[in-house]
């Protein structure tokens, strides 16, 4: 399958219902916007993951330029797209790089959710332009860890600083930047072990991680990115909250959107933290990290939903 083929099976949840109820809608032909369409539109709509308030504008905007009129399916569909791509290109934003010295990237998330894998991929992406990257193997809670990202590092050809077993992630950190500087490194990545957004004593440790490395580099980390996993739906928006508040979070890594089916989830987490989504995972493969394109993002799901 080519990218725009994953990307669109990736949202196949969130289109599916946009293909069967709202073009159900859409179908009664000679039809009037009234006030029972619209109430049935904005039902369907936020049964897609798209979140309530993108439900409520497409129906404000839908009523503004149909009401008492016959139903238009291309209006309809034209406002649905009109109103995520607004959404998500409001709050994008490219990833952050350091004006000189190097660009540290601290990346967190719930267990699982696709971190260290998704630490490789952007590791390979930056060693393919022509950079080169130290990763900090920060996740200190599990040896195996350590070697699933040693291993990965060796594979795409970047440095890695490692800590002994149950050390301080914070020391693994500053030393993973002190590399990156002394060595004349573009990049620094720094892996964190998984971490539920409600464990306070953990999402501590995340900012004393933080700290350490503003004492370095006063404007790093550059980024602070949250690994999400397609697949956690509504639960999404807890771990998005959770992360800004106490870490700090500035983007997010949108991993699995190749077997998630529910990446729709991406416009509340976008709109309600001011989350961008900087990369998407499809896969994994070292290259199956993408860039977040809304236009490529709103064009796949809507594609899905209503084929020409
Ligand atoms: N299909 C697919 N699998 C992925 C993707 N990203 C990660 N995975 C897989 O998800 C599993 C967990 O990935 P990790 O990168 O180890 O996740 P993690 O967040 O570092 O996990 P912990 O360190 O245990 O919290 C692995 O089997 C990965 O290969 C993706 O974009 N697509
Ligand atoms: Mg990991």
């Amino acid at each position: 399958m080519g990218l725009f083929d994953r990307l669109r099976a990736g949202l196949s949840k969130t289109a599916q219902v946009l293909n069967t109820d709202v073009r159900d809608l859409l179908k009664r032909e000679g039809r009037l916007v009234d006030e029972t369409f619209l109430e049935e539109l904005r039902a369907a709509l936020v049964r897609t993951d798209m979140g309530p308030a993108a439900a409520e504008a497409i129906v404000v905007d839908v009523g503004e330029r149909l009401r008492a009129r016959v139903i238009e399916p291309d209006v309809v569909i034209d406002s649905i797209r009109s109103e995520l791509l607004r959404r998500l290109l409001e709050r994008s934003a490219p990833l952050r790089i350091a004006d000189d010295g190097p660009t540290v990237i601290l990346v967190t998330g719930v267990n699982g959710s696709g971190k260290t894998t998704s630490i490789a991929k952007l590791a390979h992406r930056f060693v393919s332009h022509g950079n080169r990257v130290v990763l900090g193997a920060g996740d200190t809670f599990r040896a195996a860890a350590v070697e699933q990202l040693s291993m990965w590092a060796g594979r795409i050809g970047a440095e890695i600083i490692r800590g002994e077993p149950g050390s301080d992630p914070a020391s693994v950190a500053h030393r993973a930047v002190a590399r990156a500087v002394e060595g004349g490194f573009e990049i620094c990545i720094i892996d964190t072990a998984g971490r539920l957004q409600t464990q306070a004593n953990l999402m501590q440790e995340l900012a004393k991680i933080r700290r350490v490395i503003s004492k370095q580099i006063p404007a790093a980390p550059h980024e602070t990115l949250l690994v999400i996993d397609a697949t956690a739906g509504q639960n999404a928006l807890s771990q998005a909250k959770g992360f800004k508040e106490a870490a700090g979070c500035t983007g997010i890594v949108l991993a699995k959107l190749d077997g998630s089916a529910r990446g729709g989830v991406i416009v509340p987490v976008t709109e309600q933290f001011g989350l961008p989504v900087k990369f998407v995972g499809l896969g994994e493969a070292a290259d199956d990290l993408q860039p977040f394109i809304p236009e490529q993002f709103v064009a796949a799901l809507l594609e899905d939903a209503f084929p020409a």
